[in-house]
């Protein structure tokens, strides 16, 4: 068994408070959320870090995108705000290793972020 914890979720090892899945992403709800919507949206194909996406990636990422949007149109995002993410290595704090779109809002944001 893999043992990256977005892939045991998607195999449905590990238990997670699922809002979305289709062919291509699901995307859950963070179990340590840092605003009152923060949900993670990853793509089924376990991908390490953005370094790794290549041109075959091209679709996949903007089905990302627009599946974060679409989550964020449904919670009443839309107008108020929201922050789309990728952490990616050490120093943006990278700590699970398939790579996974942060959807955060619901409170007002500070720029530059920590
Ligand atoms: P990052 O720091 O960008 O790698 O974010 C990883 C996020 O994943 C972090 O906000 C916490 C979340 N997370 C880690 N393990 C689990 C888990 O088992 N279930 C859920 N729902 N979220 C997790």
């Amino acid at each position: 068994m893999s043992h990256c914890i977005f892939c045991k979720i998607r195999d449905g090892h590990v238990p997670a408070r699922l809002v979305h899945r289709d062919d291509h992403c699901l995307a859950i709800e963070d179990i340590n959320p840092q605003a009152p919507t923060h949900l993670l949206v990853i793509p089924l194909e376990h991908i390490p870090t953005v370094n790794d996406l290549t041109e075959n990636h091209r679709e996949l990422v903007g089905h990302l995108h627009l599946t974060a949007a679409k989550l964020a149109r449904q919670r009443g995002l839309a107008d108020s705000g929201y922050r789309l993410v990728f952490n990616t290595q050490r120093d943006a704090g990278q700590t699970v290793f398939h790579i996974h779109l942060h959807l955060l809002g619901g409170r007002p944001m500070e720029w530059p972020p920590g």
